[in-house]
Parts: C-alpha cells; sequence; structure tokens
C-alpha cells in the first residue's frame, strides 16, 4: 500500500526538528493517552486546577495544577517552585509512572539519558485562553531539558529566540504530539495563541499541557 501510493499520500516525518535543539515526536503520547487522562483526573482530585495570580497582579486565564516532588507556583510575590500545594497545604500529588515513562522515553529519543524530571506544571486551555510569550528561566539548571505533551483540542504554539522582540515561528501541537526542548532552545520566548473553539472526544472542549522540568 504505502509503495504505491506514497507518491499521494504524504508520509508525516515522526520526528521533526522545530528549533536549535527542539525535537517534535509526533503522536509520542497516543499510546498512553487512556492512562494519561486517567492519571490527570486522579491527580486533579487532590490538587483542583486553579487560576493563579501573576506577580503583577493579574489572574492567568490558562488553569494551573502540578504533580511531582516541586510544582511551579505564581503568586503576587513572584514565581518559585514549591514542594507544598499552597491552596491545600499538602504535597503536590506523586508523578504517575506513565507520566515519568513518557517524558523519559521523549528525552531520551533526543540525546537526554538522564532525565529526571522533579517537577509538572499542568496547564489546561479553554478557548480564547492564552499564554503570552514568555521564557522559562525559574528552574535552576537549564542545562536540562523541558518536555512538553499536549492533549486535548489543538493549539498554535508560537516561538521566537533568545529576545522576546525576535521574530516568532508559529506551530500547530496536536493531541499526543511531544516536544523536547533542549540546548539554546530551552530558553526561547515561546506562548500559546487564544485557544480555538472546538470539542475533543477524551477532553472536551479543553487542551491540557503537561511540561517536565528539572526545577531544583
Ligand atoms: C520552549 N506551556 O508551561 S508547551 C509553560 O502549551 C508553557 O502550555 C505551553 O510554555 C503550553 O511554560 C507551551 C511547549 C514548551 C514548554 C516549555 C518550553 C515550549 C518551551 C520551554 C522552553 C522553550
Ligand atoms: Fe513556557
Amino acid at each position: 500500500m504505502q509503495d504505491l501510493f506514497s507518491d499521494l499520500i504524504p508520509v508525516l516525518p515522526e520526528r521533526e526538528t522545530l528549533a536549535d535543539g527542539a525535537l517534535l515526536l509526533r503522536g509520542q503520547a497516543l499510546g498512553s493517552e487512556k492512562e494519561l487522562i486517567a492519571s490527570l483526573t486522579e491527580i486533579t482530585m487532590q490538587a483542583p486546577f486553579r487560576h493563579m495570580t501573576t506577580p503583577g497582579g493579574f489572574t492567568m486565564s490558562v488553569a494551573m495544577n502540578n504533580c511531582g516532588p516541586l510544582g511551579w507556583v505564581s503568586d503576587r510575590s513572584g514565581y518559585r517552585y514549591s514542594p507544598v500545594d499552597p491552596q491545600t497545604g499538602n504535597n503536590w500529588p506523586e508523578m504517575p509512572d506513565c507520566f515519568l515513562q513518557l517524558a523519559q522515553n521523549a528525552a531520551a529519543k533526543a540525546g537526554y539519558k538522564n532525565f529526571v524530571p522533579d517537577a509538572c506544571l499542568i496547564n489546561r486551555y479553554e478557548p480564547k485562553n492564552k499564554l503570552s510569550l514568555h521564557q522559562d528561566k525559574d528552574e535552576k539548571s537549564p542545562e536540562h531539558p523541558i518536555v512538553s505533551v499536549s492533549l486535548g483540542l489543538p493549539a498554535t504554539f508560537q516561538f521566537g529566540g533568545l529576545k522576546r522582540t525576535d521574530p516568532v515561528l508559529k506551530y500547530a501541537l496536536h493531541h499526543g504530539d511531544v516536544v523536547v526542548w533542549g540546548g539554546p532552545s530551552r530558553l526561547y520566548y515561546h506562548g500559546i495563541t487564544p485557544l480555538k473553539e472546538g470539542e475533543h472526544p477524551l477532553l472536551g472542549r479543553c487542551r491540557i499541557n503537561l511540561t517536565f522540568r528539572k526545577a531544583a
């Protein structure tokens, strides 16, 4: 089949370099989507999604929670990683094995053999929600990559360079896509444009993004 029709049916490359050090693994999370979503439900029962406040006093449109030893938090006093969920006073839920395995497999494909994330930030987008252009620089050792996993509705991801004013490229991220951000791309400005309306068969009117980080 593939030989007869390969001129008619374009074969999607399974890995694609988005930027210097950034590797897109299309559909890499599809094999564990059900497990990932079941784990996400468990996590969210212990640590509900919430809209954090930025140091400037704005409420983020994207709702967040975390799992793993450390979680990213923002409030009027700044951004930081904390072992405790400020909303419950409890530690963040454990990082599920299926989360860790997916992150480590993806990192290994990009050449990071010993990636041991200690934080997983979970972002939940509803239609119209966006994440403005920013750098991820709250982690102590940016020589470790960040692994991102997209689930649910598709999003337009934009990324530029090391300066906020660098020109940006746009990419569509779909359910199941995994990206490993290492090397120079680790500190590139990036964001998500306002989510388009839609309905995903497993997640409904929502997009979930997991980011695995070595924060400490
Ligand atoms: C490039 N999340 O949580 S994932 C974030 O889809 C974040 O929710 C977006 O930016 C989301 O900080 C984008 C892709 C991503 C994540 C982290 C990066 C790209 C990155 C760190 C450095 C460079
Ligand atoms: Fe980011």
